[in-house]
C-alpha cells in the first residue's frame, strides 16, 4: 500500500455550459458518494436558461459537484464540478483556486455555452481539455472542426466521452492529468 505522505492529489475542475453533464461526469467516476448541491429547475428560469436537447431535466447545480478517483496508486483526483447557470459565476473563482487543470465540457448542440468556461481557463493559465459529451442523437462533427469553432490553441486536446460512462470519463480524466503534470514539469 502506498503510504499516505506518498499519495498526489490534484484538483481538476469540470466546467462546461448549462446541462452539457457535468454533474453527471462527476457521478459516473467518483469513487466516493458524489457531493452534489441540486436544487429544481423553476419556471423563472425557462427563458434564460435553454433546455433544449435536455428537456427531461429537473434540476440544476447550484453550488458545486464534488467527487474523487484514485488515478493509480499514489495519485488521487479531487473532481469539482461548476455550476453551469451564468448567475453562478461569482462562484467561480473560490472554485478555481489550487486546480492543476479542467475539463470544458461540451456538447456540440450548443457548442457556444462553452466559450466562457474556455475563456475563463485560458486567462488564468489553468492547463484544460475540451470533451465532447456525446449525448444521443447529436451530431458528430471532428476535432478539428471543434477546434476550429471553439478558437482553440493548438496545444488543447479535443476529446470525445461519454459523461454517463466510467471508463470513458476516466480516459478523460488520465488525459487532463497528463497535460496538467506536463504543464509543471516546464
Ligand atoms: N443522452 C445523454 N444524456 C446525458 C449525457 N450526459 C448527461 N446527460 C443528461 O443530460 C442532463 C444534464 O446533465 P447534468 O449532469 O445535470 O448537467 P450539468 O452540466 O451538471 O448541468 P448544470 O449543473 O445545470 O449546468 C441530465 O438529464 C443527464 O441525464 C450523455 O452523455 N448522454
Ligand atoms: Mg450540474
Amino acid at each position: 500500500m502506498t503510504p499516505v505522505d506518498s499519495i498526489v492529489a490534484l484538483k481538476i475542475l469540470v466546467a462546461g455550459g448549462f446541462g452539457a453533464g457535468k454533474t453527471t461526469l462527476v457521478g459516473a467516476v467518483s469513487e466516493i458518494r458524489p457531493l452534489r448541491t441540486e436544487e429544481r429547475l423553476s419556471e423563472a428560469g425557462r427563458p434564460v436558461d435553454s433546455l433544449a436537447g435536455v428537456e427531461d431535466k429537473r434540476t440544476t447545480t447550484v453550488a458545486m459537484d464534488f467527487g474523487r478517483i484514485d488515478i493509480r496508486e499514489g495519485l488521487a483526483v479531487y473532481l469539482f464540478g461548476t455550476p453551469g447557470q451564468d448567475r453562478f459565476w461569482f462562484l467561480w473563482d473560490e472554485l478555481a483556486l489550487g486546480a492543476l487543470g479542467a475539463v470544458v465540457l461540451a456538447d456540440t448542440r450548443r457548442l457556444e455555452d462553452c466559450f466562457p468556461s474556455v475563456d475563463f481557463f485560458e486567462r488564468r493559465g489553468i492547463p484544460f481539455v475540451v470533451a465532447v459529451n456525446r449525448f444521443d442523437g447529436a451530431r458528430d462533427y471532428p476535432a478539428e472542426q471543434v477546434r476550429i469553432a471553439l478558437d482553440l490553441d493548438p496545444a488543447v486536446p479535443v476529446l470525445f466521452c461519454d459523461a454517463r460512462v466510467r471508463d470513458s470519463v476516466k480516459e478523460v480524466l488520465v488525459d487532463v492529468v497528463e497535460l496538467a503534470m506536463a504543464g509543471r514539469s516546464r
